[in-house]
C-alpha cells in the first residue's frame, strides 16, 4: 500500500517531468530572459568574467592500482588471473622484442626502430579491453596492441627487414605494420592522418549497425595537427562509435608537452567538442583495461565517441634517429623508470602468489630464444625484387615511370658490383 504522501510525491514527480511543465518553464524563461541561442544551454549573467585556467578544475587521473602496495582499489576493475598473467607475459614479450630490434638497428641490421618502453601497460591494457571485431587505427608506437591481437614475431621482423614476406614489400620504414586479418590499419608516417580516417570508418560501422567500434591511438604531439580537430568534431556531430586513445607520454620528439599545448592537456578538449572524456593513468594496467572496456560498451551502445587521455612517459629515445640526452636529464628518466608498469604489475602478481623470480627468468629466456630463432630466419630471407620499387602506385604504369625503370636497369647492369643484388629476389 502506498500512502497519501507517496502518491502526492509521485504526482508531483510526473508533473515536473511532463512536456506541459517543460513548455511552461520555456515560456517563463523567455519572460525572465534566459538565452535562446541555438545549441547553447546556459544562463545570462551581468558579471564580466573571462573563463580562465584558475576557475577551471583540472580533470583527475583515474587510477586503481595504488602504490606502493600494488592493491586494486575498485572491485569492477579486477581482472581474472589467467587474463592478468597473459597481459603480463605480453608486456614482457613487447619489452624483449623492443630490446632486440632496437639493438639490431644499432648493429646496422635494420634501418630504424621505435620502442614502447614505459608504455606497455597503456597498450596491452587497452588492447585487452577490445575485440578483434574492433578496428584499430594506430600511430607507430602501439606494437603492443598488435602483439596482443596475435601478430607473430616473424611478422614484426619481416616488416622491419622489408624482406619478401613483408606485405608492404619493403616500401615503408620499419614499424609501419598493418594487418587486414587482425583489423589493424597500416601505419602512415604523416602524423594524425589516421584520426579523420578512423572517424570515417566508425561512421561506416555505425551505418552497418555492427556490434563493434573503431579505436584510434595517437600521441599528444599529433593532437596539435588540424586533422585532430576535424576528427573530434566529425566524431561528435555524427555520433560515431570511436574511442580516441591519446598516449600522452610527455614528449613529441624533443618538444615537452607543456610547450606542445597550454591548458589541461588533451582531455580538456573532449567536453568542448561534446565528447565523453576521461583521463587515466596509462601506467596502471588495471585502470587502462577497465576504462577501455567501459568506453567500448558506452560507445557501441550509445553510438557516441569517447576520448581517453592515457598519461605515461616515453622512457626510450623517440626513435633510433634521436638522442634524448640532448633535451632531458638522466634524473628525469630514472625517476620515471621507477614507475615501470611492468614492475608494478609484477609486484601485484607477486603479492598475490601468482608469480615469482623463477617464473620471470623462465619467461625471459623462452621469449628471447623464440624471438632470436625467428630473427635468424627473417635475416636469411631475400628482399623483394628491386623492380617492386616502381609498382603498386598506378594501375597502368605511366611512361615516365617506365623510363625511370629502364634507366635503373641500365645502371645496375653497368655498376652491379656496387650493389648487394644478391640480397634481392630476381623474379
Ligand atoms: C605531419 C607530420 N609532421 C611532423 C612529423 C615528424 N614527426 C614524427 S613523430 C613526431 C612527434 C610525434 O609525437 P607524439 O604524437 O607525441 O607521439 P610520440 O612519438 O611521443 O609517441 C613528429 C613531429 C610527421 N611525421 N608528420
Amino acid at each position: 500500500m502506498i500512502g497519501v504522501k507517496e502518491m502526492a510525491a509521485q504526482t508531483y514527480f510526473k508533473f515536473f517531468k511532463s512536456p506541459a511543465f517543460k513548455n511552461f518553464t520555456r515560456s517563463l524563461s523567455s519572460v525572465i530572459g534566459e538565452p535562446k541561442f541555438i545549441g547553447i544551454n546556459t544562463t545570462f549573467t551581468d558579471a564580466l568574467k573571462f573563463v580562465n585556467s584558475e576557475s577551471y578544475e583540472p580533470i583527475p587521473v583515474y587510477r586503481v592500482l595504488s602504490s606502493p602496495n600494488c592493491q586494486v582499489s575498485q572491485a569492477d576493475a579486477q581482472i581474472n588471473n589467467d587474463l592478468l598473467l597473459r597481459m603480463y607475459e605480453s608486456m614482457v614479450r613487447l619489452r624483449t622484442m623492443d630490446k632486440i630490434l632496437y639493438e639490431s638497428q644499432r648493429q646496422g641490421r635494420i634501418s630504424f626502430y621505435m620502442t614502447s618502453t614505459g608504455e606497455e601497460a597503456l597498450q596491452i591494457g587497452s588492447a585487452a579491453g577490445l575485440t578483434l571485431e574492433d578496428t584499430i587505427y594506430a600511430q607507430y608506437r602501439e606494437a603492443g596492441v598488435l602483439l596482443w591481437r596475435g601478430y607473430k614475431y616473424s611478422e614484426f621482423i619481416n616488416q622491419c627487414y622489408g624482406n619478401y614476406e613483408d606485405p608492404g614489400k619493403g616500401k615503408q620504414m620499419p614499424v609501419h605494420y598493418g594487418s587486414k586479418k587482425l583489423n589493424y590499419m597500416t601505419i602512415s608516417s604523416p602524423l594524425t592522418t589516421q584520426l579523420p580516417q578512423a572517424v570515417g570508418a566508425a561512421y561506416a560501422i555505425k551505418r552497418a549497425k555492427k556490434n563493434a567500434c573503431v579505436v584510434c591511438y595517437f600521441g599528444e604531439g599529433a593532437a596539435s595537427e588540424g586533422d585532430a580537430h576535424a576528427a573530434f568534431n566529425f566524431a561528435a556531430t555524427l555520433d560515431c562509435p570511436i574511442i580516441f586513445i591519446c598516449r600522452n607520454n610527455g614528449y613529441a620528439i624533443s618538444t615537452p608537452s607543456p610547450e606542445q599545448c597550454r591548458g589541461d592537456g588533451i582531455a580538456a578538449r573532449g567536453p568542448a567538442y561534446g565528447i565523453n572524456t576521461i583521463r587515466v593513468d596509462g601506467n596502471d594496467v588495471f585502470a587502462m583495461h577497465h576504462v577501455t572496456r567501459v568506453a567500448r560498451d558506452f560507445c557501441i551502445k550509445e553510438t557516441k565517441p569517447v576520448l581517453i587521455e592515457a598519461m605515461s612517459y616515453r622512457v626510450g629515445h623517440h626513435s633510433t634517429s634521436d638522442d634524448s640526452s640532448a633535451y632531458r636529464g638522466k634524473d628525469e628518466i630514472n625517476e620515471w623508470s621507477k614507475e615501470s608498469p611492468i614492475a608494478k604489475l609484477r609486484q601485484y602478481l607477486q603479492n598475490h602468489q601468482l608469480w615469482d623470480d623463477e617464473s620471470d627468468k623462465k619467461l625471459e629466456v623462452s621469449v628471447r630464444k623464440e624471438f632470436l630463432r625467428e630473427f635468424e630466419e627473417a635475416e636469411k630471407k631475400l628482399k623483394h625484387n628491386w623492380r617492386e620499387l616502381f609498382s603498386d602506385v598506378y594501375q597502368d604504369t605511366p611512361y615516365h615511370i617506365k623510363r625511370q625503370m629502364a634507366a635503373m636497369e641500365r645502371h645496375l647492369k653497368e655498376y652491379h658490383e656496387h650493389y648487394p643484388l644478391k640480397e634481392f629476389q630476381t623474379s
